[in-house]
């Protein structure tokens, strides 16, 4: 390169930067006069609208969404005044809708299609648990006690609402048509499961379901969730998103940025805490000491409703409205659902260290979401409970013919370790597999299971 082509090139590159520099400021200067224009126009509407600072009224502009009073008397807001937010229920204790409550009328073959649901999830979370205890997947989570949370809030959005869940919510999952083999592919980490067997058990994700993968990190799926609801409401598709999340991870800071962001960039996002009163071995008294999670809702500026999570109808009812709310007036809404965690926490927790046997067949008795939806089937005639036998005969086999082929399958190949890190495997990566096909090559008798990978 001539030394007379290398001074052109930095004189070029000199006046680009000093045309950006310009530009910039000039950028700048438009968007400060902007921003007090907006300002001034403001200080304008606040006056017309009688707003303007005075003695009669505190017009502070940090409270002027909710325009409080003075008042005399240094009076402390406790909050353990009061009793709590009310828990919305549908469904009485014999499945019969509460007088003065609204049956949502479902049709027989809705109640079925969540009824089948929260049945088959019984029966595959029974056998998958079972499975792992003889060490045949590493890992499962269950999620007994929870069916009526996750079916009731599945049937009551549009099959396109993109959801984000914490990792108990296979039940949506199922709800919207995952298929038994996939679930069982998943937990086997063979070549058949979407996520090409990189994650631990329990960790799904469908796209042409709309389900977002899961992934373990407590609480980081909310605040990507309320992106993704901003990001539909630039779009205007009309469809909402949903975030699952547990009593447990709603104390992570992501929490407080998710909640915060969806209320001040008026997202239509729907944030279901699913509150089974523990997290592990932590029990809801110590992790928080405020009226559940429902009472931040409304700290945050998001409309709030606590309902019975047992009670399918009043789940399905609350989201229902919630979804329509959070579409029509591009807000976000909180759902509490009021549950408990019937099983353990995992396969790598013995809860009995920690809760006692009779407050779980308590719950496993009384609070039962998918007795409840059976006896007002029953009551409706739409089912005997000699049918659930012969349903959970069925469901049973299904589920084992799914869990035997998944048993079977081969892992795939080891290549697949390092692709999908980047979009594009770098030259770095490459390497890095040809090494390890290298060494696969060189030790292939020191493996002693390399027959159930793919080659
Ligand atoms: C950031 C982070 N911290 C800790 C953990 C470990 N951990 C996994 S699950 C869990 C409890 C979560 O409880 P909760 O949100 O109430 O959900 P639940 O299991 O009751 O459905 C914890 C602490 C984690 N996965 N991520």
């Amino acid at each position: 390169m001539s030394l007379q082509y290398k001074i052109s090139i930095l004189i070029f590159n000199l006046q680009n930067q000093l045309l950006q520099t310009e530009m910039f400021r000039y950028i700048h200067k438009c968007a400060r006069s902007t921003y007090r224009t907006i300002h001034s126009l403001r200080q304008e509407l606040l006056k017309a609208q009688g707003c303007a600072y005075s003695t009669s009224s505190p017009n502070f502009p940090g409270s002027e969404h909710h325009k409080p009073e003075w008042t005399n008397t240094p009076n402390f807001i406790l909050p353990e005044r009061g009793s709590g937010i009310p828990v919305y229920r549908v469904l009485g204790d014999d499945g019969a809708v509460i007088d003065g409550a609204t049956n949502p009328q479902l049709s027989k073959d809705e109640c079925m299609h969540m009824y089948e649901t929260m049945v088959t999830l019984n029966v595959m979370d029974k056998i998958l648990y079972e499975a792992q205890r003889h060490g045949r997947i590493s890992f499962y989570m269950t999620n007994f006690g929870e069916e009526a949370t996750q079916v009731g809030s599945a049937a009551a959005l549009d099959a396109k609402d993109l959801i984000w869940g914490q990792y108990r919510e296979a039940g949506v999952l199922m709800y919207r048509g995952f298929p038994l083999i996939q679930f069982m592919h998943q937990c086997y980490g063979n070549r058949k499961d979407i996520g090409k067997g990189r994650q631990m058990p329990v960790h799904y994700g469908a796209k042409d379901l709309h389900f977002v993968t899961i992934s373990s990190t407590l609480g980081t799926q909310m605040p990507q969730a309320v992106g993704s609801a901003y990001s539909y409401k630039m779009q205007g598709n009309g469809q909402c998103v949903v975030c699952f999340f547990g009593d447990g991870a709603a104390s992570e800071g992501d929490a407080h940025g998710a909640l915060n962001f969806a209320a001040t960039l008026e997202c239509p996002i729907v944030f279901i805490c699913r509150n089974n009163g523990y997290a592990i071995s932590t029990p809801t008294h110590e992790q928080y000491r405020g009226d559940g999670i429902a009472s931040r809702g409304v700290g945050y500026g998001v409309a709030t409703l606590r309902v019975n999570g047992n009670d399918i109808f009043a789940v399905y009812n609350g989201v229902k409205e919630a979804r329509e709310m959070a579409v029509r007036e591009n807000r976000p809404v909180l759902v509490e659902a009021m549950t408990y965690r019937i099983g353990h926490h995992s396969t790598s927790d013995d809860s009995s260290a920690y809760r006692s046997l009779d407050e779980i067949s308590y719950w496993e008795q009384e609070g039962n979401p998918t007795k409840k939806l059976e006896a007002y089937l029953i009551q409706q005639g739409y089912w005997t409970s000699e049918q659930t036998e012969q349903m959970l005969k069925s469901k049973r086999k299904e589920v084992l013919t799914a869990f035997a082929e998944a048993e079977n399958e081969k892992i795939g190949p080891m290549t697949e370790a390092y692709n999908d890190v980047y979009d594009v495997l770098p030259q770095r990566i490459q390497r890095q597999l040809e090494e390890t096909k290298e060494h696969f090559r060189k030790y292939k008798d020191k493996y002693s299971n390399l027959d159930k990978f793919e080659s």
